[in-house]
């Protein structure tokens, strides 16, 4: 049986607060050196004759949904963003698909409480989801999000899989851990975004790169993990890459 994590049945959780920010334990700079050398390649090929998120630009709002019988219809494929409130998922989507205001975004936490679905093509979906665990949210607002996400994730059958974005800063939250858990053991994939990349130096990014791809090897399903920057559209085409993969777009 799947248990839900308490992130869809408890109302506030004050440990999460109150975690400790992950410190990993040792400075590989090999890695780092390697994520550049593969992302200048990417960039490179980029401006020659092929954009890996070229067919992401084209997309637009579909609609928004406070109950997931108000979605669009469950065919094709789709992909969700989700994390805690302010990780970037908006910022995110609007960096992939290169329209600034597609995705709503805003200083303040908990600015998109409905899901919003961005179509593609005719077959193709993208999902902005409501982010978890920020505390000023009223109970009963918090109450409903968990109900309406919990819902989304375990019977939307065209959901792909989950782009699940974490600040590079502060990774590996308690609720983003139960959140990898619930939604692996539904059997959804999940690739992690580490945000914001853009507010460390390029040794405290890998080193928060490397501590969370460890700590991941361990989970279930093994979620993919790479940097990204909203604002310096870093890790865009790697994005790409994945999103290709699981709405099977063949290049
Ligand atoms: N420096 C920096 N700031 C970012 C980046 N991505 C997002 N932000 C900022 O972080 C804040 C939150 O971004 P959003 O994209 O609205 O976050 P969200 O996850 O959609 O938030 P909710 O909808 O409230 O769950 C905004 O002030 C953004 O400008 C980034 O890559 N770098
Ligand atoms: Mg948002």
């Amino acid at each position: 049986m799947v248990v839900r994590p308490s992130i869809v049945r408890r109302i506030a959780d004050p440990r999460d607060a109150a975690a400790p920010p992950r410190v990993p334990r040792y400075t590989p700079a090999a890695a780092l050196d390697a994520a550049a050398d593969r992302s200048a390649a990417r960039s490179a090929l980029s401006h020659s004759s092929h954009d890996p998120a070229s067919f992401y630009r084209r997309a637009t709002f579909l609609k928004s949904a406070a109950r997931l019988d108000q979605a669009p219809p469950d065919t094709g494929a789709e992909v969700a963003f989700a994390g805690r409130s302010n990780a970037g998922k908006s910022s995110a989507l609007n960096a992939l698909c290169g329209q600034r205001g597609l995705a709503r975004t805003s200083r303040t936490p908990g600015r998109t409480q409905l899901l919003n679905f961005f179509a593609l093509d005719a077959e193709r979906r993208l999902v902005d989801l409501p982010g978890y665990g920020y505390a000023r949210v009223s109970i009963p607002v918090k109450a409903e999000w968990q109900g309406v996400v919990a819902d989304y994730v375990e019977r939307r059958r065209s959901l792909k899989g989950l782009i699940l974005l974490m600040d590079v800063r502060h990774p590996l939250k308690p609720l983003d851990v139960q959140l990898i858990d619930w939604v692996a053991h539904l059997g959804r994939p999940i690739h992690v975004l580490l945000t914001k990349a853009d507010k460390l130096g390029r040794g405290a990014a890998a080193r928060s790169l490397e501590g969370v791809r460890r700590a991941l090897a361990e989970a279930p399903l093994q979620p993919s993990v790479q940097l990204f920057s909203a604002v310096a559209a870093h890790g865009v085409d790697a994005l790409a890459g994945v999103l290709d993969r699981w709405l099977e777009r063949v290049n």
